[in-house]
Parts: structure tokens; sequence; C-alpha cells
């Protein structure tokens, strides 16, 4: 349970890592895909399970730091971490597929692809379309501004304000049942990095994103020109996640290993990896 709570202050103050901005800031890549190895499965202890020698197409975020980025070639981050161990343990294999976060749910909903793992929180309205794991990290929406402003404090402070948001993400949600109340303009974006950019460049004011993603970004971009000025504006979850009725063995898959994963204290030094000391 405690591994689900990684404090905000934990995230924002204690990361020891060696990751840059740069491949924080990583142009998506959506075609690009890379397969682990059938050989990687251990057949010993996942020979009666139901994902046992499978092979699936998971989507991921293509620009999610810490949860999953590009390093070099290669995928990496909480999620990417999270998914090889448990397909490892549970016997499957996959093809990671990293896209632009607005296709995940159109691609699952359309079976073009099998699950996804892409930091996606677990929302009522997802979850009419979708089916979720258990909830596998704690998050929730916070506003980022630029340093510079100090007038920004607090949701009051947010009538006029021109937003940027990523495309079909809970923070995208937010902006928009909140555009007339505050009287707000919204700005769409690709990807994460671009509407962080956009605050920077102070073409917008505030952006909406998870809060393990800012305190990320802050604590690996020192030169960044933002503030986190509302941190939480929700407690959620993220959810690996499948289309409603599908692929079900893999989603049951799944929370056996996540489960499996936080008692072994696996879960626990992969999210140490990216995040620091988490005690
Ligand atoms: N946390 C975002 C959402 O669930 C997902 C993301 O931006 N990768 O809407």
């Amino acid at each position: 349970m405690k591994k689900k709570s990684l404090s905000i202050a934990t995230i924002a103050l204690s990361i020891v890592t060696a990751f840059s901005l740069t491949a924080c800031s990583s142009n998506s890549d959506s075609n690009s895909k890379s397969t682990v190895a059938a050989s990687e499965a251990s057949p010993t202890s996942v020979a009666s399970s139901p994902v046992s020698g499978k092979k699936y197409i998971i989507a991921t975020d293509a620009t999610y730091a810490p949860f999953e980025f590009k390093q070099g070639n290669e995928y990496v981050g909480i999620d990417i971490d999270l998914l090889a161990a448990i397909a490892k343990l549970e016997g499957f294999t996959y093809d990671l597929k990293p896209m632009d976060f607005k296709g995940i749910i159109p691609a699952l909903t359309s079976n073009q692809i099998d699950a996804s793992i892409a930091g996606m929180t677990i929302t009522e309205e997802r979850k009419k379309t979708l089916d979720f794991s258990e909830g596998y990290f704690e998050s929730g929406t916070s506003a980022i501004v630029h340093k510079d402003n100090t007038s920004i404090q607090s949701t009051d402070d947010f009538k006029g304000k021109t937003f940027a948001v990523k495309k079909g993400t809970v923070g995208a949600k937010y902006a928009e049942e909140h555009k007339e109340e505050f009287g707000a303009k919204i700005e769409y974006f690709d990807d994460t990095p671009t509407s962080f950019q956009e605050v920077e460049n102070k073409n917008a004011d505030i952006s909406f994103e998870d809060y393990p993603v800012i305190a990320y970004m802050l604590s690996v971009n020192k030169d960044a020109k933002l503030r986190i000025a509302v941190p939480k504006l929700a407690v959620e979850y993220y959810g690996f996640a499948v289309n409603k009725g599908k692929n079900q063995e893999l989603l049951a898959a799944f929370n056996d290993g996540l489960k499996k994963l936080q008692q072994s204290g696996e879960y626990e030094k992969i999210t140490a990896k990216y995040l620091g000391e988490t005690k």
C-alpha cells in the first residue's frame, strides 16, 4: 500500500537519476516498436497461466517521463519496467507500441491493441468502455504555471486564463469541465513537453498535468521556468487497461504479477530506480 502513495515531496526532492530532460522531450514516435523476447519468460513458474506463451500488442504514451520515455533507442520508465517484470513472471510477451496518448483509448476500444500501460488515470468515465487493473501508482492532476507568475495560487486565480493541455487526458478534461466557469481558453497539444513549453514561453498561463510527471520534470530540469501552483486538484490512480470485456486473462495476469512484484519488493526497486529513495 505504501508504494502506491509515494508522497509529492518524496518524488520532488529525492530523485537521484541521470536522466536528462532531452529524454523527457524527445519527439513522439508513434510507429516504433520493441519486442520482448519470448526467451525472457520463465517457463517453470508460469506453465499453467492462461497467458503463458501468448503475445500481445501493448501501447504506451510516447513521452511521459518518468513512466515511459526514450533513452537512446530504448523505452524506459516505471511503466516499461513494471510491464517487463510482469510479463516475465506471467510468461507472456508483447510488442510495445508507443503512441500519442490521444490515440490509445480509441485503439483499445477498436481492438487495434490488446492493452495499454500509459500512466493512464482510472476514471469512472473511462470505466464505461475499458477495464482497468488495480491502481498501480497514486497520481493526481496539478496546475503548473510560469515561475515568474506569482499571481496564480489557487483555483480562484484561474479566471480568464489560457490553459495548455494534452489531448485526451484527464488534464484536458479538467480544463474542459471548468472552461465556462473560469471563462478560460484552451489550447491542445499532442504531448506533455510541448504543453509545458507553451507555459514557459508565456503563450499559455496554466498547464494541467499529473503531479509525478511535473515533479520529475522539475527534478531533472533545474532550469525549467515553471512552478507548481496547485499541487493536487484530485487524487487518482494509474491502471493498466484493456477494452471492456476483452483480454480478461491478460488483465488478471497483470494484477497477479503486480501483486507478486509488490510482495517481493521488486515494485519498490523499480519505482526507486526512477524516483530515488522512496522511504
Ligand atoms: N494521466 C494521463 C491521463 O490518464 C495519461 C497521460 O498523459 N499519459 O489522462
